[in-house]
């Protein structure tokens, strides 16, 4: 039989793992090989990734699958890399990576910048299919185009670093360059004019490769340092983690909205959530714009999708309550208190930027809340409980802004990602959009990264096939159905006990 190995190293913005996953005529085979924590540090008022970690943690995770398919009798085909969206690390012209890399929960005012720019953000969106966000790469380049003067450094986003320290090769990619609003969605190339409007020009832009192009190999440094005998074909992958986590999902929907039958809505949910459809070519309507809906490549066509706050806020809830107690909170029995909590319509918006930095969350929470006339929540079940409401309630939201952006109906839901196990998320939000939804797999990011290296490597002829047969870590998913008397509720002691 036909067998492959391929390694994805997937980062998110809380954790990152490498997974190991075997192609063979029984499916696609994932393990872990190694997961680790993303923790960020603050210098002054900036965050700041601690990308040496990152990259040496990354590093042990290859050399255990190096391992592994080595003991499995076989050997590691390829490496992909994808991670959360817009941050960069600038390459001068010696090659040496200038440090530290900024968090894009940084310190930017996009409102002065805007000024700056001189083009209005109609103008923007109809260049790059992205509207105005704090977190764009567009305002963190602008901001440091006020501090030092370009000279020729080369943009990398996170893929693009670790392929650049595996490789040597210098190169980016079209899903993750798409998060940037500095790229052109019709050319896949970037934007001269949004380039100069946010004195930008004295950079050296990378070329960008389509997803799934050949990177080069391991140098040989990075070859022994991970344990093998030869080097290893790396690949850019869809880097864009979101992008790699919806690569199951075909594009339904034109531009003009003809998508015969109903289409599937999609969340991300991890420290971010991310709503989205799949569309065939970017939407740059005023409706998409307001609805502050962002044109993102993914693996094939489109994604129109909204960014919100997603279990950030949770999280940073959860490292309140730890300083608190002074040792580890954990989720679960956080979840079946908020699933006994008593359930309320008044939901906070998720998007709020206010929410953005980290620090003191619940006393932020309760204040939304206020805001939107719920009563404030006060036991730790109150707060997660407005939390998952106020998600739920935003992914609802965020689908009806799509259908009534792209003209047709979504009739069901697929969740993905870590947050994907929160069982009473998926359960409010199957209650709040009426409809049918399906979770899982939480590895997704890491299965698309692996989906499109084999199709690269011509182990497979298409992405959508390598999902026919998934097993093991991470890959399992569940059906939830919509419960006919909705929000708001309680659930009974027997039934939060499920959560
Ligand atoms: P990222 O890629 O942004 O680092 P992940 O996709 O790994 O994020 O998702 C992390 C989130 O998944 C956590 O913040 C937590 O809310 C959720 N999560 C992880 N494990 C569980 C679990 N066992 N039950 C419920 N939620 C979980
Ligand atoms: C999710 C994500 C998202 C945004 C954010 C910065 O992990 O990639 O799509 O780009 O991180």
């Amino acid at each position: 039989p036909s067998i492959s190995a391929h390694a994805a190293i997937d980062l998110g913005a809380s954790s990152g793992r490498v997974m190991l996953g075997i192609l063979s005529d029984g499916g696609l085979d994932l393990s872990e090989m190694h997961r680790f924590t993303n923790e960020p540090f603050l210098d002054g008022d900036q965050l700041h990734w601690d990308i040496n970690r990152l990259f040496s943690e990354s590093m042990v995770g290859l050399k255990k699958a190096v391992a592994e398919c080595s003991a499995a009798g076989t050997t590691l085909s390829s490496i992909g890399i994808d991670s959360w969206g817009v941050d960069f690390a600038l390459v001068d012209g010696g090659g040496s990576i200038l440090a530290p890399i900024r968090h894009h929960r940084g310190a930017v005012n996009p409102a002065t910048l805007i000024n700056a720019r001189g083009l209005s953000e109609a103008s923007v969106y109809e260049l790059s299919g992205v509207p105005d966000q704090a977190i764009n790469t567009s305002f963190q380049l602008a901001k440091l185009a006020t501090e030092m003067e370009f000279t020729g450094e080369r943009p990398l986003f996170i893929p693009d670093l670790w392929v650049y320290l595996l490789t040597g090769n210098i190169g980016t990619e079209a899903t993750i360059a798409s998060t940037s609003q500095l790229m052109d969605p019709s050319t896949d190339d970037w934007s001269r004019p949004l380039v100069a409007a946010n004195g930008l020009t004295g950079l050296n832009f990378p070329p960008i490769s389509r997803p799934g192009s050949f990177a080069g190999e391991t140098s040989d440094t990075i070859t022994d340092r991970i344990g093998s005998v030869d080097p290893i074909a790396v690949y850019r992958v869809a880097s864009h983690d979101t992008a790699s986590a919806f690569a199951f999902a075909e594009p339904t929907v034109s531009a003009a909205g003809h998508a015969s039958g109903g289409v599937q809505g999609l969340i991300s949910s991890g420290t971010w959530s991310l709503v989205a459809v799949a569309v065939s070519e970017p939407v740059k309507t005023a409706t998409a714009r307001i609805g502050h809906f962002t044109n993102e490549r993914g693996a094939s066509g489109t994604l129109l999708l909204r960014n919100l706050n997603g279990m950030w806020v949770l999280q940073e809830c959860i490292r309140d309550w730890e300083r608190t107690d002074g040792g580890p909170v954990l989720i679960q029995p956080l979840l079946a208190a908020a699933a006994a909590a008593e359930g309320s319509a008044l939901v906070f918006d998720t998007a709020d930027e206010r929410l953005l930095p980290p620090g003191r969350m619940i006393e932020r929470v309760q204040a939304l809340c206020r805001e939107a006339g719920r009563v404030a929540p006060v036991t730790r079940g109150e707060v997660v409980r407005a939390i998952l409401d106020s998600l739920a309630a935003a992914y609802a939201g965020a689908f009806r802004a799509a259908e009534a952006v792209t003209g047709s109906s979504v009739t069901s839901i697929r969740i993905v990602g870590g947050g994907s196990q929160n069982a009473l998320l998926c359960q409010l939000t199957a209650d709040a959009t009426g409809l049918p939804l399906l979770a899982g797999p939480t590895e997704a990011s890491s299965i698309g990264n692996i989906a499109v290296q084999a199709v690269a490597a011509g182990k497979r002829d298409t992405v959508s096939e390598i999902y026919s047969s998934l097993h093991g870590a991470g890959t399992q998913t569940k059906s939830y159905l919509p419960r006919g008397d909705s929000l708001p509720r309680r659930m009974s002691p027997k039934e939060s006990h499920e959560y």
